[in-house]
């Protein structure tokens, strides 16, 4: 599976169809294989690009959407990838999104989506609110437009609540690379510490949450988050209390990427301080914008001795440091002087009964946008809690939430009922071309009559426009949208049952086609595949999938860039188009440049000598072919017969490991080997069936003329003789101690760690050396192998 585009520009260039080639040859591979291959592709097509370039064209996005689709699938048919197309997907097809809005009716009834008011990132250019990853310092990331951070009521989903799992599990992955997990770890970033209580002169304790609470003698102030309600109430009992809101007023203004970077200082309480829970010490309180009131506590213990950003703040207010640590030990920290660190930590958080925690970086998830390109939440909302009453039995008391969602609205509390999802139909987007996002807090969709004013039947949950039922109480349809993230947190599911309307996907296809065998794409991809990860996870506790992980093995690909090394783009003016390429070269020759120029996850700039090269490759892999036919000798010369097993081994090994540029390397040098070799044409076939991945029109053209009834795509991948590879056979001395004991068989290429292994398990030399015994492993490269006991 290729992680599938966003089709918002117009078309590809050059750089795009690089991964889509790689898992095109990949499942031709697999397929020549024996195995059942599902290579879908579809388009993730909601979202802020489609919508602005909509709005630009002055139509309805579903047009600019299908206009770039039809664009995009021609340009990817162009280049033979092998797509089931009888399984496209379009994210924002009513068909497809009334699955996204019923998996999140799940969220909803398992009490992972709440509706707060939060501080959130506002961007007045682009009318809507941002998740933190959409904001790169503190601009928007599209078009770096400023954002604020405002309170606003959002719909939130509670990937905390599964913040350990998805630590955890990164362990059930490893065909995934390593620096993938590790970017979810510190994306995760679980720290385990402690949560301690500080009494304080203002009548309201401080709970603060360290990491490193063997440091407690070296507290020398408190330092409040200049959000955290903790703040509020205790500037309230300062002498300074003006200059304190002055200071949270202008902290507000800041992000807080901003605050970390550069922070803006802090504001000493006047006439408040903490009591130290064990010497007692009166230690002055600050309210600092470093401290985040969304982490821990959203309050600090400072030790400007041992932490870098309390050092900074004490320098600045001229509070006092203390040092309590000499290398691994304590001083200064009464009865636990001379106890090295670890002894300390416990001993220290028994004696103030501080409770261990477990604290993450990653927040839940701001889950609603203002704009109109996206998912309407499932969600209609019904005024006072009688009409709640009304409707919450039967199959929808079923979808409900243990804890009744609600928000007051001018005095009015209104609750939040799911569309149950035999009635979706209600909410699908209006078709409307004349929205525009509102400038206000709210989305396009809170600006139409039609779409906010609706009616339920409190019998059955059915909502509908029409009034005048008798009985049908009305409702007011939720206006936010979901984010662009939504539709592509389970769209692999519905790749295998992609016309199923009753159900997202069937119990059975999920079961026949399970995890992605190979998930291939982009590496910024850290967000997409957390989210991916999540929504999985929940529909696994909700018993719609039975493996716990999506994608089992995850391929990064590397950048195609321009000439001179910058990114194509089509601002820049150095794209070329697929098309083009196609026109001069052909398809073939594309494909194999594409895999050829270098390891599949390195960057690399294009080339069209490059081009060139693998289009003459293929010229002499056509003549070639009909000189072989022509000829139909009856057998081949034994080494070019060599060459050609050789290269099926290397090529299929190759392609497995997505070292698809060592492959097409390895044909271009075995054809050099062979061009001029008696050939018969069954063992030339070889050649072609190795190539056909890669090349599929050129090969299958050729087939047709070997073994017309067939298609080269549909044969099977041809098994390498052993007997043929016996010179990749090597046959090493083993001694033990300067004594010769056995001889080992072994690939010449044989990695050292294995060779090891296969030494210390032949028979005659295991009598000798054990891994036990073992104290050194020498190889000398091709001549023998000494074993040190
Ligand atoms: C005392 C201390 C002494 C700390 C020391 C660090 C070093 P990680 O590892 O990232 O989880 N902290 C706690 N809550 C915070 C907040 N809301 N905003 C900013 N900083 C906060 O960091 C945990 C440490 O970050 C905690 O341990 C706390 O400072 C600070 F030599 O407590 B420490």
């Amino acid at each position: 599976m290729d992680m599938f585009p966003y089709p918002s520009g117009s078309s590809m260039h050059v750089g795009h169809p690089r991964g889509y080639v790689a898992t095109d040859v990949y499942s031709r591979f697999k397929r020549m294989q024996g195995f059942d291959v599902l290579h879908p592709m579809g388009w993730d097509a909601f979202g802020l690009p489609a919508e602005e370039t909509a709005i630009a064209n002055n139509e309805h996005p579903a047009a600019t959407v299908a206009r770039n689709i039809d664009r995009f699938r021609a340009q990817l048919t162009m280049l033979g990838l092998g797509y089931d197309w009888s399984r496209e997907i379009n994210t924002t097809d009513p068909g497809y999104y009334r699955h996204t809005q019923q998996i999140f009716l799940e969220f909803f009834r398992r009490g992972l989506a709440r509706n707060d008011v939060v501080a959130v990132n506002w961007c007045p250019a682009l009318g809507t609110v941002l998740a933190n990853e959409d904001i790169v310092d503190g601009k928007s990331e599209r078009g770096g437009h400023p954002v604020f951070q405002t309170p606003m009521r959002q719909w939130v989903l509670a990937i905390t609540a599964y913040a350990d799992r998805l630590l955890d599990d990164l362990d059930l992955l490893p065909q995934w690379p390593d620096r993938v997990k590790n970017a979810q770890r510190s994306w995760i970033g679980r720290s385990e510490g402690h949560e301690l209580r500080f009494a304080t002169s203002a009548q309201v304790a401080v709970d603060v949450f360290t990491t490193r609470i063997e440091t407690l003698f070296g507290v020398t102030f408190l330092a409040l988050a200049p959000d955290a309600e903790l703040a509020r109430s205790l500037k309230a009992s300062a002498s300074n209390e003006a200059e304190a809101d002055a200071y949270i007023a202008r902290a507000a203004q800041a992000s807080e990427l901003d605050r970390q970077s550069a922070s803006s200082g802090a504001v000493l309480l006047g006439g408040v301080h903490a009591i130290h829970p064990l010497t007692k010490a009166r230690l002055p309180v600050v309210i600092a914008d470093y401290v985040l009131a969304s982490y821990g506590t959203g309050a600090v213990m400072g030790v400007p001795a041992h932490d870098e950003r309390d050092a900074q703040l004490a320098r600045a207010l001229d509070l006092p440091v203390l040092a309590v640590l000499d290398g691994d030990l304590l001083t200064n920290s009464g009865s636990f002087d001379g106890q090295p660190v670890q002894q300390a930590r416990s001993g220290i958080a028994a004696a103030v009964a501080a409770t261990g925690r477990k604290r993450y970086k990653i927040r839940d998830w701001t889950f609603s946008r203002q704009r109109f390109w996206g998912e309407p939440f499932p969600i209609v909302w019904i005024a006072g809690r009688d009409n709640f009453h009304a409707v919450a039995h039967g199959e929808l008391a079923q979808w409900l939430p243990e804890q009744p969602i609600s928000h007051v609205l001018d005095g009015v509390e209104y609750f939040a009922v799911p569309v149950l999802p035999a009635y979706l139909d209600a909410m699908r987007l209006p078709v409307v071309v004349a929205y525009r996002p509102t400038g206000t807090l709210e989305g396009p969709l809170a600006g139409i009559d039609q779409w906010v004013n609706a009616f339920i039947d409190p019998a059955t949950g059915q909502v509908d426009n029409t009034p005048g039922h008798a009985g049908w109480i009305p409702v007011r349809r939720e206006t936010n949208t979901m984010p662009q993230w939504a539709g592509s947190s389970w769209y692999w599911l519905r790749y295998m049952d992609p016309d199923n309307d009753t159900a997202p996907f069937s119990r059975e296809a999920m079961r026949r086609w399970g995890q992605v065998d190979v998930y291939a794409g982009a590496d910024h991809a850290v967000a997409h595949l957390i989210y991916a990860r999540f929504w999985h996870k929940v529909m696994y506790d909700a018993g719609m999938v039975d493996f716990a992980e999506p994608f089992k093995r995850l391929e990064f690909l590397g950048h195609i860039l321009a000439a001179d090394g910058s990114k194509i783009s089509k601002r820049s003016g150095n794209s070329r188009s697929p098309e083009e390429v196609v026109r001069e070269v052909g398809a073939d020759a594309f494909r194999l440049y594409e895999m050829f120029i270098g390891p599949f996850e390195k960057a690399i700039p294009w080339s069209d000598e490059g081009l060139t090269g693998t289009r003459r490759f293929l010229e002499r892999v056509w003549s070639v072919a009909h000189r072989v036919i022509d000829e139909n000798a009856p057998a081949s010369a034994t080494d070019a017969l060599k060459a050609l097993h050789r290269t099926v081994d290397k090529v299929g090994d190759d392609i497995e490991k997505f070292r698809f540029n060592t492959a097409v390397a390895t044909l271009m040098g075995c054809l050099n080997e062979v061009q001029h070799r008696t050939l018969s044409v069954s063992d030339f076939s070889l050649f072609l069936l190795s190539l056909a991945p890669f090349a599929p029109h050129m090969t299958e053209e050729i087939w047709s003329t070997i073994s017309p009834r067939e298609s080269i795509h549909l044969a099977p991948w041809p098994q390498a003789d052993a007997a043929l590879l016996q010179d990749e056979l090597i046959t090493l001395p083993v001694q033990v101690n300067g004594k010769l004991r056995g001889n080992v068989v072994v690939k010449r290429d044989i990695p050292e760690a294995d060779l090891r292994t296969v030494s210390l398990n032949h028979a005659d030399v295991s009598t000798y050396v054990s891994e036990h015994t073992l104290k050194k492993f020498i190889y000398v490269p091709g001549r023998i192998v000494n074993l040190v006991t």
